[in-house]
């Protein structure tokens, strides 16, 4: 039995999964106690088969080198790097899936269209495309042979989505650094030939690739956000809900997990067309619920509610309540099939590439999106008619707030206040000091300290000091939860300055009360929402992102992922807080390069903090750094 210390909903369903003994990730957390030290601290180094060789940092003699010569030093760059490769390749398939998808579209292939021709045409016109006088379809295929260029081009020209997505301050230094990035591809092929055995022993120019790989990442982050928004549409601010407490006993419970809305955009569709089916299978319709950036996605564009973030997505399936979890790919727990085993909910994978051994299979492709999505639909249906009448347990908890704040509807809103020049409110009011600063909460919610409620409490203190609060990823979910998303989290939290802001921009843009003081962003690829926010403030006062006084923060971090979208930040010059600590703590070079040296090279900072007041605290002292050196 786990401590009593998460959330309520979750440990709710923590305590029927011990009743009915269904094992959770909290559960394997304890079996794997003790956890490698080695592994934490980043010196086990498994490249080669003359070892595995492992480094104690504080052995001297015999065992300080492996058998090769590697250093503690090498191994973990090495290692820090191979961990971000994993990220940007996740997130570089993303985008070239997307990018293919929309490139079938246009020839016909597949049943998807251009939902946002004003994106398109935004793009397009970053890109250096000539618009006059094309259709949309001719303009948005330039713009997807833009997109297949950043995979393949041997020029080295830097990458259309760097040049388009990175504020000209950063391409200078980039430059001036060696880390233009002009072939994704080709970066996670040099990361790969660099790290194996008998190649790079320098762990300075190791950290120095990490950084490129952090801006490979950047290219399918942006690439991914431009033309999902292309295809599915811009978000815009709209109400939502979040935890599990979304699911609906009485109706056909279909859970999107994942990423990829190339495939949540069509379940999300057939379920619409479908809902006559479920009402004649004697549910009340149809409940689409979303969970980790799937969810992300679905509620940024549609408001579809949020059911779980990746910790939940076990629990999710013990309320018995889900006929079905429809998965894509990255962030799928195996455990999930097990889960489901204990009740009629079907997991359905759906990549070639991300089976699972006791899910249903169904192939999808741009091809046969409908076909598959018409199956998948029909399979929840079925599964909810095997569930009728049986127990289920829905904690009723759940929260509201508003999301769907796109840089594009940021800039709506105000544009309320400031037509001729909508980021001036903002940035005079972070010169008056009632906005203090921003910080950027992105990344997982991790099972070793989702417990001490690092997010919330991180994001509470960050917000009584008039810290403004954007988020991705799961970290959205979780304050999605917490309430902070919600208009009248301005008044509990938010400092009397920013209480002030949001209160004024809330009335000037019609709404019924204050904007929240957290915004929802998107998922993790939407990081690059952020981004682009980040390079417009900076563009208008005409400095660098890191003299911003501005911060970032995977509170909880999990996934490769986020070491990859971390890089990006830093090589931006963001000063980025994560805990747990990074794999680098057994290497006195990166630790010192990311903490010590770094801000010297691009202005970025890593900077670890497990208790979450001392780490507003610390992020509160950067921001306070960056603002005296602004002179405001
Ligand atoms: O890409 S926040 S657990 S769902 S890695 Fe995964 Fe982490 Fe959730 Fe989204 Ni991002």
């Amino acid at each position: 039995m786990t401590p009593k210390t998460m959330d309520v909903a979750s440990q709710a369903l923590k305590d029927r999964a011990d009743k009915l003994g269904i094992e959770t990730g909290m559960d394997r957390l304890e079996c794997q106690d003790p956890q490698c030290g080695f592994g934490q601290l980043g010196t086990c180094c498994r490249i080669c088969y003359m070892g595995p060789c492992r480094i104690d940092p504080f052995a001297e003699g015999d065992a300080s080198r492996g058998v090769c010569g590697a250093t503690a030093d090498v191994i973990v760059t090495r290692n820090f790097l191979r961990e971000a490769t994993g990220g940007a390749a996740s997130h570089l398939g993303h985008a070239r899936h997307v990018a293919l998808t929309l490139r079938e579209a246009l020839q016909g292939n597949a049943p998807y269209r251009i939902a946002d021709p004003a994106k398109l045409m935004a793009i397009a016109t970053g890109l250096g495309i000539v618009t006059e006088g094309k259709s949309d379809v001719e303009i948005a295929q330039e713009v997807v042979a833009k997109a297949l260029e950043d995979f393949g081009r041997q020029d080295g020209l830097p990458a259309n989505w760097v040049k388009l997505r990175t504020p000209e301050k950063e391409l200078a230094m980039w430059d001036a650094l060696g880390l233009t990035v002009s072939n994704a591809h080709n970066e996670i092929e040099e990361a790969m030939h660099r790290t194996s055995g008998g190649n790079d022993a320098d762990p300075v120019n190791l950290l120095l690739g990490t950084l490129r790989m952090g801006i490979a990442d950047g290219i399918g982050l942006s690439m991914a956000t431009d033309l999902q928004d292309i295809m599915f549409g811009t978000p815009h601010v709209h109400g939502i809900e979040a935890n599990v407490g979304v699911l609906d006993a009485d109706r056909v419970n279909l859970a999107l997990h994942g990423h990829n809305p190339v495939l949540s955009e069509k379940i999300l569709e057939w379920s619409a067309k479908l809902e006559g089916e479920a009402k004649a299978a004697g549910a009340e319709g149809m409940n689409v619920v979303g969970v980790c950036c799937t969810g992300n996605e679905l509620t940024m564009r549609h408001g579809v509610p949020m059911a779980a973030h990746n910790l939940q997505s076990e629990l999710l399936l013990v309320t018995g309540a889900v006929d079905a979890m429809v998965t894509d790919v990255q962030c799928i727990w195996p455990g999930t099939v097990k889960v489901a085993e204990c009740f009629d909910t079907k997991v359905i994978t759906t990549e070639a590439n991300v089976k699972i051994p006791g899910a249903l299979h169904v192939e999808f492709t741009a091809e046969n999106a409908d076909e598959a999505a018409e199956k998948i639909v029909r399979t929840a249906i079925q599964a909810f008619k095997a569930r009728a009448g049986k127990a289920v347990e829905i904690p009723q908890v759940k929260a509201s707030g508003l999301a769907g704040f796109s840089v594009e509807a940021i800039v709506e809103v105000l544009s309320k206040v400031d037509p001729a020049d909508p980021l001036k409110p903002v940035i005079d009011n972070i010169v008056a000091g009632n906005i203090f600063g921003a910080v950027a909460f992105a990344g997982c919610p991790n099972p070793k300290i989702r417990t001490s409620e690092m997010t919330e409490i991180m994001a509470q203190d960050l917000l009584a000091k008039n810290v403004l609060i954007v988020t991705t990823g799961c970290t959205a979910h979780i304050l999605a939860q917490a309430g902070m998303m919600s208009p009248d989290a301005t008044e509990k939290y938010a400092g009397e300055g920013l209480k002030a802001v949001l209160t004024a921009l809330g009335g000037a843009a019609g709404l019924p009360g204050p904007l929240p003081p957290v915004w929802h962003m998107g998922s993790c690829v939407d990081n690059s929402r952020i981004v682009t926010l980040l390079g417009a403030l900076a563009a208008q006062l005409d400095v660098k992102i890191s003299d911003l006084p501005v911060a970032g923060s995977a509170p909880e971090l999990v996934q490769e992922k986020a070491i990859s979208i971390g890089a990006w930040l830093l090589a931006l010059g963001v000063t980025v807080h994560l805990a747990p600590a990074p794999h680098v703590l057994g290497s006195p070079v990166a630790t010192k390069v990311l903490t010590v040296d770094l801000p010297g090279i691009t202005g970025g900072r890593a900077y670890v903090e497990y208790d979450p007041h001392k780490a507003a605290a610390g992020l509160l002292a950067h921001i306070a750094a960056k603002r005296t050196a602004l002179g405001i």
